[in-house]
């Protein structure tokens, strides 16, 4: 049987995948269990609602939710889940990514979305949050982040320029 999801990713499309894909990929890396969905707040509304509505009784501890343009799914999610929800804006479109940034963090007060960066580094940015909420209250995946960010630190202070090499 597979591990029970503590994350749920959720995109508007599968088209988003091709960015979202970088957050599965780190979510991999530390090990997490997650879920993977396609589901539009405007053109599949109730399997939108049901991920999250469902998601805090299925063991899920964080909502990732991706969309591009006119972009309140993950608004929607928050609408109907408790649990942190953070939302990460597709580029691309007639603003580059304008549209679904606003769209996500402008979110009016009462029901929160932490919203990430456009594109790539929100995806792999909200993998990494999510971790961060999750080794809240698990030691084990506090660990795995404090190697990550020790690894990552030490990587960048090898760097040398190519004529150095
Ligand atoms: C949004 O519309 C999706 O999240 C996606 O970013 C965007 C485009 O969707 P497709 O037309 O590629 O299906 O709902």
């Amino acid at each position: 049987m597979s591990e029970k999801p503590l994350v749920s990713i959720v995109m508007g499309s599968m088209s988003d995948w091709d960015t979202m894909q970088h957050c599965a990929s780190m979510l991999d890396k530390f090990g997490v269990p997650y879920e993977k969905n396609v589901a539009s707040a405007h053109r599949t509304p109730e399997k939108a609602c049901k991920i999250a509505s469902t998601a805090q009784e299925r063991g899920v501890k964080v909502i990732i939710a991706a969309a591009g343009g006119a972009a309140h799914l993950a608004g929607v999610l928050a609408a109907h889940s408790q649990l942190p929800i953070l939302g990460v804006p597709m580029k691309g479109w007639a603003l580059d990514g304008m549209d679904s940034l606003l769209s996500t963090v402008q979110m009016p007060r009462g029901i929160p979305v932490m919203t990430l960066a456009i594109g790539k580094a929100g995806a792999v940015n909200a993998a990494i949050a999510a971790v961060q909420i999750i080794a809240t209250a698990d030691e084990a995946y506090a660990k795995k982040l404090a190697d990550f960010r020790k690894a990552q630190t030490e990587e960048v202070l090898e760097l040398k320029f190519p004529d150095e090499k």
